[in-house]
């Protein structure tokens, strides 16, 4: 089998999960990888057992390199993107696509004129119960969409001396909570329901209005501690905790509520649609099940199972019921997908996968978002 050579831009947490999904699939080799210097890219790569450590331009001259993933800091997926698919990359970017809008809109028109593979980084979508609920809606099992409760939990930014690049606009853009993690929310509930949410009414806060910026660079996640003149005071204007009322093209209403404050909740995107006939439940920290609720019977709760799963969500499942898959699960299966885009050579008509235009769909209703807020006033979409 002919493997298709892959390079990866940035090590900090994504790019690694990456580079494991990648390295779990038969038909890719992931041969370099970029980072801001040549000498910490050379030490990642020895770290992570890459043969190739290069800058980005070096990367992009690498005849034998077919696909690129871009796993920076947002502020670089617009110019790294581009000129990846400019270099003839087909290329996977992490979420959000683009700093604004205008940028999405660039990345998409030039997608399409390639004809280039395109996929971003929505890899919640492929936890397998996810892709069963969308199938499960498709085939009326569910009814008509009556109300919608989501949220995205998160506590890694809980302290006011927990820092990353993503508290800073520059490097993040104007949202930070709902652009990082609402992102898949609204991904994931639009993807699931068929839904198109028209307008919106959001209220933001900033818990933490000064955060304690460590002095020396400090990794997503790692929450490690520092003394107090190791510190420079911040001033923070992107939001802890949003909520965020939704109106969806079929009159019905949402809501959802996004936080990296809430403590204990490490990772956790969670879902209530509730339909004519029926009402779905899932919770991605305890992803292997989903709840199911009846008003004239009992109750259900469905096992991920292949061999209870629809056959579009068992193409995204791996291990037999009761064989736990998770997080790092999704992005192979996303990527198995994209993998066999690549290997025809050109972006499908009808992707399975997320792509730039999901990318753009996500920017447009973060805009949105951020206007509604501003405003505090509902904005249509
Ligand atoms: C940090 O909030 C983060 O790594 C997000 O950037 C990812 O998209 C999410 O899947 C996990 O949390």
């Amino acid at each position: 089998m002919q493997k298709i050579n892959v390079g990866v831009v940035g090590t900090g947490f994504i790019g690694p999960a990456h580079i494991e999904a990648l390295r779990r699939l038969p038909n890719t080799n992931v041969l370099a990888l970029c980072e801001v210097t040549p000498e910490l890219a050379r030490q990642k790569a020895d770290q992570l057992g890459i043969e190739r450590a290069c800058t980005f331009d070096d990367l992009l001259k690498m005849e034998d390199i077919k696909v690129v993933h871009i796993c920076t800091p947002n502020f670089l997926h617009y110019s790294q993107s581009k000129a990846a698919l400019e270099a003839g990359k087909h290329v996977v970017c992490e979420k959000p696509l683009a700093k604004d809008l205008h940028e999405a809109e660039e990345l998409v028109k030039l997608a399409k004129e390639t004809g280039l593979v395109n996929a971003v980084h929505f890899n919640l979508r492929y936890y397998p119960l996810v892709r069963q609920m969308k199938v499960m809606r498709e085939q009326d099992d569910l009814g008509e969409v009556y109300s919608i409760i989501g949220s995205y939990l998160q506590d890694w930014l809980f302290y006011d001396t927990d820092y990353n690049w993503r508290l800073e606009p520059d490097k993040s853009g104007d949202s930070r909570a709902i652009a990082d993690i609402g992102s898949h929310l609204m991904d994931s509930l639009e993807y699931i329901t068929g839904l198109k949410t028209v307008a919106v009414m959001a209220d933001f806060n900033t818990v933490h209005k000064v955060r304690k910026k460590p002095l020396k660079p400090v990794e997503t996640y790692s929450g490690k501690m520092l003394q107090p003149e190791d510190y420079a005071d911040v001033p923070i204007n992107t939001e802890d905790h949003a909520n965020v009322l939704l109106k969806f093209d079929n009159g019905n209403r949402g809501v959802i509520t996004v936080s990296q404050v809430s403590a204990g909740r490490k990772n956790q995107m969670k879902l209530e649609i509730a339909g004519a006939k029926k009402t779905y439940a899932w919770n991605s920290e305890a992803p292997n099940e989903m709840w199911i609720g009846n008003r004239d019977g009992a109750n259900q709760s469905f096992m991920r199972d292949p061999s209870l799963a629809h056959p579009e969500a068992r193409s995204v499942i791996s291990f037999p019921g009761g064989h736990n898959e998770g997080f790092p699960d999704t992005s192979k299966q996303l990527f198995k997908e994209v993998y066999d885009a690549v290997a025809a050579g050109k972006q499908p008509e009808k992707p399975t996968f997320p792509t730039f235009a999901d990318g753009y769909r996500e920017l447009l209703i973060c805009e949105k978002i951020l206007e509604s807020n501003r405003k505090q006033a509902w904005v249509e979409i």
